[in-house]
């Protein structure tokens, strides 16, 4: 059953559809009738330069509108701040080897491989969405920083089409309170 976000979907879907067959109909019809080319040169030359400059001042608008929320500048540690929880993470058709609780509020370095191919490491919140992600390589280590803010069950999927059980590459992560206290960060059996 079709409904919801899926049927405005197929809907948009089919009316560009349908604009792409008139246009192109249009274009077949319209090379029926021969047409000199200095009579079109210059309105197709003037219609070349209006098209660049409506997108190049798209293109500027929505660069300098978006730049600002580019996440590199946060996503590193900060300056200061306390030693990060190092946790080792290594990727294998099709499971990851790391553990199975983490702590909120605190910083986490991950270090990330693989044992085989290459897979990605994407973190998802327990609502689903991601939070952020990194590849998993064989025979090199990807550092990434992360501070889980809320604690949950969380989501670790593979991002990286690995093999046949890809889709089958995901497992829980749970993150837990950080309760006041030097101890509480560490982890369980730590
Ligand atoms: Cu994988």
């Amino acid at each position: 059953m079709i409904a919801g976000k899926q049927l405005i979907i197929l809907v948009l879907d089919i009316a560009l559809s349908a604009i792409v067959i008139v246009a192109f109909a249009w274009v077949v019809a319209s090379t029926r009738r021969p047409t000199a080319q200095s009579a079109v040169q210059s309105g197709g030359y003037r219609l070349r330069r209006s098209w660049g400059w409506f997108y190049g001042v798209l293109l500027a608008g929505a660069f300098t509108a978006t730049i600002w929320s580019i996440p590199y500048a946060w996503a590193q540690p900060a300056q200061g701040s306390s030693d990060p929880l190092v946790v080792h993470v290594v990727a294998h058709q099709f499971s990851f080897t790391m553990p199975q609780r983490l702590p909120a509020d605190r910083l986490i370095k991950f270090v990330v491989t693989s044992s085989d191919v290459n897979h990605g490491f994407g973190i998802y919140d327990p609502q689903g969405r991601l939070l952020g992600q990194v590849q998993a390589m064989p025979d090199y280590s990807n550092v990434f920083y992360f501070t889980f803010r809320q604690p949950g069950t969380y989501t670790i999927r593979c991002m990286e089409l690995c093999g046949v059980g890809h889709s089958d590459m995901f497992q829980k992560l749970a993150i837990y309170p950080t309760q006041t206290g030097s101890s509480a960060a560490s982890l369980p059996g730590e």
